[in-house]
This record gives structure tokens, sequence and C-alpha cells, in this order.
């Protein structure tokens, strides 16, 4: 593996594809940290392999593992899926994988962002998180691809979406926030992704879902579905704190031009009703630092948005709610040639993020 400093994927002729583009396979990361699942992880262990099974069945799965889980990580995973051990803080894939890159010709390569656990000592989520930041530069040279460090640019991958044709969504309350790179102003930010993405059109959505814990990750409140389309999380409840949120990012795409100067179609994608941790939930986690990881009645950041795009199909997050049937026709109309697939998957919820955070696609 090189490592990469001193030229950007722009200008080497790279770009990061969408991700309804082909996939080579797909990284995830097995659960076990006591203070982000339940018991230590036992049943978003099961649920993580459900998504690892659905995804593995039209690409290529590598579930990392640390040391403690790897056998049973082997064990409970398909002989098809690489089991690997790597050491890591957490199990979110998207955030700390690398983000790869393409060329013409079909050359992979990896970037390597800086990770501080979504905010380091400003309002990040955990300490330390070493491990989670090396992991980008062992993937790479596990997948034998070279890599850009950019370490020295706080980014995760649950941060940026893009549609593959020059545009990048981000969120305002993520990209800016104090904990990541206050210094740099947002045209130093949109410098940065225009050059590591290879997009000439930033759209800044001002907010993502509320109470989620990333600032606000735009994969959790709209995606690209394909070139000038997205779904937009919705909720008709004009009472709930989301509905001025997700309004004013409606008010956002609707006068927006993509890079090839299009505008989208905008699919709203209905919200769940509003999902709150248990008591008994919370009796499962321990504590994070000397504070409770979760309070009993806190309110969780649900949408079906967050969802990942496998060669055939798309895996998505059910929460035994009256509309996880409405989203699933809607992605199934969005996304014709592709099975639809729904997990239920409240324990990955609890951790505070989806299946889109805890995938991250290696294209083909
Ligand atoms: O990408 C994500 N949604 C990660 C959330 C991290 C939560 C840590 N408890």
């Amino acid at each position: 593996m090189r490592i990469i400093r001193n030229t950007t994927p722009f200008g080497d002729g790279f770009r990061m594809p969408a991700e309804y583009e082909p996939h080579e396979g797909c990284i995830m990361i097995f659960p076990e940290r006591a203070d982000s699942w339940q018991y230590g992880g036992y049943a978003a262990r099961k649920a993580f392999v459900q998504v690892a099974e659905a995804i593995g069945e039209s690409e290529r799965v590598t579930v990392c593992a640390g040391a403690a889980q790897y056998d049973n990580a082997r064990a409970m995973l398909p002989a098809h899926i690489r089991v690997v051990e790597m050491s890591g803080n957490d199990a979110w894939a998207r955030d700390y994988a690398p983000t790869f890159v393409k060329n013409d010709t079909g050359v992979i390569r990896g970037i390597d962002w800086g990770f501080n656990a979504w905010g380091g000592l400003y309002d990040g989520l955990y300490f330390p998180w070493d491990k989670d930041n090396q992991m980008a530069r062992k993937l790479c040279d596990l997948l034998e691809k070279d890599v850009y460090d950019r370490r020295d640019f706080i980014l995760e991958g649950g941060s940026i979406h893009v549609d593959g044709e020059g545009t990048c969504m981000v969120t305002e309350s993520c990209l800016l926030s104090r904990g990541r790179n206050p210094e740099l102003s947002k045209q130093e930010i949109e410098e940065i992704l225009r050059n590591y993405l290879n997009v000439s059109v930033i759209l800044w959505l001002p907010w993502g879902i509320y109470n989620d814990e990333t600032n606000g990750h735009v994969d959790n409140i709209c995606a690209f579905t394909a070139p000038g389309e997205v779904v937009l999380a919705w909720t008709e409840d004009k009472e709930d704190t989301q509905y001025a949120m997700s309004k004013a990012c409606l008010d956002y795409l609707e006068q927006a031009v993509d890079a090839r100067g299009r505008r989208l179609r905008i699919h709203k994608l209905p919200l769940p009703k509003p999902v709150t941790v248990t008591k008994e939930e919370c009796g499962g986690l321990d504590a994070c630092g000397d504070q409770p990881a979760r309070v009993p009645g806190e309110r969780l950041a649900a949408s079906y948005v967050n969802y990942y795009i496998a060669n055939k199909s798309v895996v998505m997050p059910g929460f035994g709610d009256p509309a996880d049937r409405e989203a699933r026709e809607i992605l199934q109309k969005l996304f014709p040639d592709r099975k639809i697939v729904q997990i239920y998957t409240r324990d990955i919820l609890i951790g505070g993020g989806n299946i889109h955070c805890i995938t991250q696609q290696i294209p083909l």
C-alpha cells in the first residue's frame, strides 16, 4: 500500500462513485462495545449478521472483528463472508472505513480522513478513538489499495453522499460543527470535498434528523436514489421538531441545481413515529465515561433513509411501525431492479445509527 500525500484524487483523475454504481464488496465491523450496544452487543450482533447476509447475496462482505469476538463472528457468519481480526473502538464502518475513489481504468484507491468520534473532546461520543482512526489505513492495506492521507481533516463517511456525476450532499449542522474542523471556513471545506471526491457542486442541507448524535449526518435525512433524484426523510406532523428540520431541507432542495444543471426530483420518505429508548434497554448499556449512555425516553434518530444499496438489493431498516410498509414500497418503486430487504434494526438504532452507518461499499 502506498500512502499518497502530495496529490489529490481530483488531480489524479479519481472520483467517488455513487453507491448505486457496481460494488466489489462491502466492509462491516462486528459490534461489541458495551456502552453502545445492549448487553455487550448480543442482540446487535444478530442484526448485524442479518445485514451482512443480505448484502452478501450480491457482493463480497468483509467483517472486521476484534480479538474477543473473532471466534464468535466466524461462527455466526456464513463461510462466504470474510472475517478478519482487526481492533477498533466501535462498529461504524461508514464513518471510518476508507471512502473509495476510482479512475477511468478501474483503479480503486482509499481516502483516510481524520476521525475523532463525531466531535472529539468538544462534543464527541467516546474517548479514545485511536483504533477507529487506524482502520481506513489497515483496510487499504488488506484490500491492496493505495490510500490518500487526509487525516488532518475530520470527516465521517456518513456525512457525505455523492451522485457520481459531480454532486455531493452534506449538512451544515455536521460539517460546520465546532468539534470537527473549526479552523476551516465553509469555502475551505468545499475545496477539500471538491479535490478529494472530485465533485463540482456541494449541496448544503441545513439539518439532519432530530437528536442524531452525529450532529446530523446527511445519510440519515437524505440520499441520492439516482442522478438527479433524492429521498428526503419526512413527517407530516407539524408539532414534531423534525417537521421544521425536514421542511428546511425540502425548501433548500427545491431550489438546488446539481452539477449537471438539473433540478432535483425529491421523493418524501415517511419517518416512523418517534422511537424512544426504554428503561429496560438503558439497563443493558454500560455507562459512557461517568455518564449514562442513554436515558429512558430519549428519542432515537430512526429513519428509513439509512439504507444500503447493494449490487442486487436495497437493505433497509424496519422499526415495527405502520410506515415500514409504505417506506418499503416507495423504495421498491425507486429501485425497480433491486430486491428490497427490510430488517428490523431496533438493536442497531439503539447504538446510534442504522444500516448505512454500519456498512461501507468498495466500488468495482
Ligand atoms: O454514523 C453513525 N450514525 C454513528 C453514530 C455513533 C453513535 C455512537 N454511540
